[in-house]
């Protein structure tokens, strides 16, 4: 059956702009209405959210504005043949842009300075301290998107980028790909380690205590890619015992970081409030994926991005 509207759930307000993705869509085939949890569906409604929501499985097709669909429970889709789609394949830049910006900061000492100015301290530090990052290792944990997007700006600084998937296939850029299986083999000599993968069962907390001992002490992780990741506690325990460097986060277990973790008050974390995606054109960004895919699915084409 044909779409008959697109429906925008309010949650999107969570990311974007509600009024300005509605009217992002320009000579758009459908009527675009905004809806709150109180909106029923059918199959004639394509449905655009950020949260998932039960009575979204009553849709034609549902699109996830966020690449990460963890939130959405994908076997209710299944059953209901209901197709889900999700926004991969946008966050290159923006997040490539993030993660190289934690790097150079990290290694160039800015955050230090910057937290230095707030009490007027021409503070300078030990000379053997800032490096740079062109020569050394980063070993990017998937490949995907976000991965791509970081390998490939890290190698334009220099960097010597290894990386981590299942598959084994590589992308330009990163020399070597490690199989999951040899994650510490591709951690062991790296100066950054940034995590680009999926949240899913296998890599709910990927990233802990052997882990953290199997890199450097002066080693940094990145992660861009979601908070569970990472074991927090074991996080806290590896910077507060030296066991690696620093950090650059913008995910996290609980978001927001809940006032009383001790994330905050180390001086070689920096901490971004998952925002790693944002820019003032992502709204723009996410339209276009969204009107494509009404078009394909009026033109009876495949979803782009499907996942169920
Ligand atoms: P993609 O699907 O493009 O890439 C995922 C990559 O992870 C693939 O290269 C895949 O390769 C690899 N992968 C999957 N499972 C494993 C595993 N068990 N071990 C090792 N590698 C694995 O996703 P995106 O790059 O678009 O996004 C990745 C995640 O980042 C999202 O799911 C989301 O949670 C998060 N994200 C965060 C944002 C932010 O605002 N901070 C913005 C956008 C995304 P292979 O199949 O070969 O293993
Ligand atoms: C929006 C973040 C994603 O998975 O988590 C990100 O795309 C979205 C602020």
């Amino acid at each position: 059956p044909e779409l008959r509207r697109l429906c925008v759930h309010e949650s999107i307000g969570n990311a974007i702009p509600r009024e300005g993705f509605v009217s992002a869509f320009d000579n758009f085939p459908i009527p675009i209405e905004l809806v709150s949890d109180d909106e029923t569906y059918d199959e004639g409604d394509a449905v655009a959210s950020f949260e998932p929501r039960p009575e979204f499985l009553d849709a034609g097709w549902v699109h996830v504005i966020r690449a990460g669909y963890d939130a959405f429970d994908t076997n209710a889709y299944e059953t209901a043949r209901t197709p889900l789609t999700n926004s991969t394949g946008i966050h290159g830049t923006t997040v490539g842009e993030i993660a190289v910006g934690y790097m150079l900061s990290l290694a160039r000492m800015l955050h230090i300075y910057r937290d230095r100015q707030n009490d007027d301290d021409w503070y300078e530090p030990e000379y053997s301290r800032p490096f740079t990052v062109e020569d050394e290792r980063l070993c990017v944990i998937g490949l995907g998107t976000l991965g791509q997007g970081i390998s490939e700006r890290a190698n334009a600084l220099g960097m010597d980028v290894v990386g981590v998937r299942r598959s084994g296939k590589s992308i330009p850029g990163v020399s070597e790909v490690y199989h999951p299986d040899d994650l510490h083999d591709a951690i062991a000599d790296a100066r950054f380690v940034a995590v680009a993968v999926p949240h899913t069962p296998s890599t709910e907390g990927m990233i802990s205590t052997a882990e953290f001992e199997a890199m450097g002490d002066d080693a940094y992780l990145v992660n861009v890619a979601r908070g569970p990741i990472v074991d927090e506690d074991a996080l806290i325990d590896a910077l507060d015992s030296g066991t690696i460097a620093g950090a650059g986060l913008d995910v996290f277990e609980t978001e927001p970081l809940p006032e009383e973790s001790p994330l905050w008050d180390f001086e070689e974390v920096i901490i971004s409030p998952h925002r790693g995606s944002a820019t003032n054109r992502y709204h723009l960004d996410i339209a276009e994926l969204v009107a494509e895919n009404v078009h394909r699915y009026q033109d009876g084409e495949s979803l782009k991005n499907r996942v169920v």
